[in-house]
């Protein structure tokens, strides 16, 4: 009983959850893989070890529950950690005035949790060093020193700018950051996919402006949990971050800004910035969060579970001020996605790799796929898929043998052709069905004059990136801030794309996002 006290009286904390109690109506669907999700975050947090309290408040009040609720819950508890491959170690039961009161603890070895933040915000604001700074743990020299790890390609080294989506790893490891000398070396990325037990799979975007395509395919086709915005403080808010922050906020991405570039300014421009910042997102009806010191995070991340908090963090890339704030982020802030039923993926790169053969890479939207499984591909033209083979599945330079919703991963397949293979496919277990229509409720942002039936823009869904035509709509015409259904075609390809997926439209300066409601194969 004493332990008990203890427990309820300091509340919940990174691996101790409150539970009033569980029924079977918490081992369905969506309900359960949260719960499942939440459960691998608090065995995280807890080294391997998580404490449910049951027949308490979530402020921790001992409510009480009767014994047949009390086994359901302990029933459900088990159904929930076999999920995550995790154990229920030791129930222990408490007479209340009301009823039962109990402590349930759940272990497992090589737990695992694994998010994926993309980074965004306008050109030279320092997303690229940010991300190389925190994998290193050292400082830039404020010229471009650190950007190298994320920014390889010839050109992008040459013009001192990201040009096209780059990969990283960062982990932690019993809540410590694992430091990498070499971002870079895939000796090292594999040992931290390997070893750590939180993984952030960053994907840098790019902030000139001719490339938001490339942004736009970063930020919708990585099934990101989180996104990271980034505004220098010298420059302060621009017309890409507010584009950016759009994108985030139409695809409901739960946002972190961090304020870079801080050593450059006085503290006044400094806080002028975050003020700045602050006013942009109660304009889109978001909460700003300064977080000021390690308590602020776990604060600002327990908000962020229940309410439309962004967190604002100043940082300097080069006194490394503000990093030991994001990092503590990154450790806290738990999944989001859950991992859903049949394999889904969207192809985001093809390689042809010596020795391999067709690699595709992206991240896995639903599901699971193991290694010699057989799967659909597709579709082509004429609407159909392909059956191909998985030869092997590598994550960051670490080959595994198999990979599930929110891996980032690189599959060899067999049975296709490099050349048959475009962006935007997908790769599914089940036969899917292509589609050439659909309907959908769309939100035109920005358009000079009006939108009439016969509008082409390009859509970007997931990774697909594809000419549309709006063959009908429900008025006459649409304009800026107006919101509409509309019917929409591909104009080339068949795509695969189901009701409730979200997308942005763009065509010269005109912009909208819309949502799927209906899809004709
Ligand atoms: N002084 C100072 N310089 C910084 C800081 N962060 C980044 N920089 C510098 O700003 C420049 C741009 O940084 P990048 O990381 O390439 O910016 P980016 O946002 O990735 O740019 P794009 O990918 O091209 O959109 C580099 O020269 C960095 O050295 C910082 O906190 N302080
Ligand atoms: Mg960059």
């Amino acid at each position: 009983m004493r332990c008990l006290e203890d427990i309820v009286q300091n509340g919940e904390r990174e691996n101790i959850e409150f539970k009033e109690y569980l029924t079977s109506y918490h081992l369905k669907g969506n309900r359960f893989q949260e719960l499942a999700c939440q459960m691998n975050h608090r065995i995280i947090m807890g080294r391997g070890k998580a404490i449910y309290v049951i027949g308490v408040s979530d402020n921790g009040e001992l409510r009480g529950i009767d014994e047949d609720k009390f086994n359901e819950t302990v029933e459900v508890l088990k159904k929930i950690a076999e999920e995550i491959s995790a154990k229920v170690k030791s129930v222990e039961k408490f007479k209340v005035d009301s009823g039962y009161v109990g402590i349930v603890e759940i272990v497992k070895s090589r737990a695992k949790e694994h998010i994926i933040v993309g980074t965004a915000g306008h050109v030279d604001h320092g997303k690229s060093t940010l991300v190389g700074c925190l994998i290193t743990g050292k400082p830039d020299d404020g010229d471009g020193l650190t950007r190298m790890y994320l920014d390889t390609l010839k050109h992008e080294i040459e013009r001192g700018l990201s040009a096209d989506l780059h990969f990283a790893v960062f982990g932690f490891k019993d809540g410590k950051p694992m430091r990498m000398k070499n971002p870079l070396n895939k000796n090292e990325r594999a040992f931290v996919t390997e070893k750590a037990d939180k993984l952030i799979s960053f994907v840098d975007t790019v902030g000139h402006e001719p490339w938001l395509r490339t942004t736009i395919r970063g930020l919708l086709g990585q099934k990101i949990d989180y996104g990271l915005l980034v505004v220098a403080s010298n420059d302060g808010v621009m017309k890409t971050t507010k584009e950016h922050l759009g994108i985030l906020l139409a695809m409901e991405l739960p946002v972190i800004i961090a304020i870079t570039k801080i050593d450059m300014v006085d503290e006044k421009r400094v806080n002028e910035v975050v003020d700045q910042v602050s006013q942009l997102l109660k304009t889109v009806g978001r909460i700003p969060y300064v977080v000021k010191d390690l308590e602020d995070v776990k604060k600002v991340v327990r908000l962020m579970r229940k309410s439309l908090v962004v967190p604002i963090v100043k940082t300097s890339a080069v006194t490394l001020e503000g990093y030991d704030l994001i990092e503590e982020l990154l450790l806290r802030l738990p999944k989001r996605t859950y991992k859903g039923k049949g394999f889904l993926m969207y192809i985001d790169r093809i390689y042809k790799v010596t020795g391999v053969g067709t690699v595709v890479s992206g991240s896995v939207k639903r599901g699971e796929v193991e290694e010699g499984e057989e799967v659909y591909v597709g579709p082509f033209r004429d609407g159909s898929f392909k059956l191909v083979k998985v030869q092997s599945i590598e994550m960051h330079y670490y080959r595994v043998d198999r990979a599930e919703a929110g891996d980032i991963v690189g599959i060899a397949v067999k049975g296709v052709k490099f050349d048959e293979l475009r962006r935007g496919m997908v790769l599914t277990k089940e036969e899917p069905k292509a589609v050439r229509e659909f309907d959908a409720d769309v939100y035109i942002f920005t358009h000079p004059t009006r939108i009439k039936r016969g509008y082409e823009p390009v859509i970007h869904i997931e990774t697909i990136s594809e000419t549309v035509i709006f063959k009908e709509m429900d008025k006459e015409y649409m304009k800026a801030g107006d919101r509409g259904r509309v019917r929409i075609a591909f104009k080339y390809n068949p795509q695969f794309v189901y009701e409730g997926q979200k997308f942005i439209f763009r065509e010269g300066r005109s912009k909208g996002m819309g949502e799927i409601t209906r899809v004709y194969s």
